[in-house]
């Protein structure tokens, strides 16, 4: 008889074509294939206000939430690294090596998101709003800068620390972001580790478990 997996993750039924592969529970559903560890999927609707019991599980009411037995883990990059507690396939079992795969996450979250977000938020979430074409200048600039950075640092490398980690999990999954503009294409070393990251099988099984979940209502 089959058992139902013990971890459990919340999703979107639904989001809109700009959003599909990019929600954040992607990250998870990544990490979870990276490690070999089955999971079920509780479905939230995108649209309307999340259940109040809810914000007891996640404080702002966002997916992606872990559950597991009796622990129940919010914000992605937090989820991602315990998971990589378990595999070594996401956190080196060397300490130095997974000190660094964390410095990588963060980095990602922390350094890079924001100038990224700005961008997005610019251009999908506020397009064609006249404050959002005077910003925009700006925010692109800011992502350029990161992005030349984060091109030096990888220089030649497949990954950020030479092998696949946890990082480069969170990292491929912000640079996703920015698949509405040419930004990444700049840098061939960048377009060629994003492309890398996104070839793994891992990648390509969290995608499709992630767009097979919605549901194929017409965007309202
Ligand atoms: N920092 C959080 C952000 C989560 C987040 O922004 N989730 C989005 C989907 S990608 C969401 O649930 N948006 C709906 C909302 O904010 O109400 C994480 O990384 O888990």
């Amino acid at each position: 008889m089959m058992t139902s997996p013990s971890i459990e993750i919340t999703a979107f039924r639904w989001v809109p074509d700009f959003a599909r592969g990019l929600v954040r529970d992607i990250r998870v559903r990544w990490a979870l294939a990276e490690a070999g560890l089955p999971y079920r999927v509780r479905l939230l609707d995108a649209t309307t206000q999340r259940p109040a019991d809810y914000f007891h599980e996640q404080p702002f009411g966002q997916v992606p939430v872990f559950v597991e037995g009796d622990l129940g883990l919010f914000e992605s990059g937090a989820i991602v690294l315990h998971i990589g507690e378990r595999s070594d396939a996401l956190l080196p079992a060397d300490a130095a090596e997974r000190a660094r795969a964390t410095c990588w996450v963060i980095a990602a979250l922390n350094s890079i998101e924001p100038m990224i977000f700005d961008l997005v938020n610019i251009d999908i979430f506020n397009a064609g709003q006249q404050w959002a074409a005077l910003r925009r200048p700006e925010a692109e600039q800011k992502v350029r800068e990161r992005l030349a950075r984060l091109s030096d640092w990888l220089g030649e490398q497949d990954y950020l620390q030479g092998r696949f980690t946890a990082g480069d999990l969170i990292m491929a999954t912000v640079l996703r972001n920015l698949r509405h503009t040419e930004l990444v294409a700049e840098h061939a070393n960048l377009a060629a580790y994003l492309a890398r990251c996104e070839a793994r099988p891992a990648f390509q099984q969290a995608l499709a478990e992630q767009l097979a979940d919605f549901d194929d209502r017409e965007a309202a």
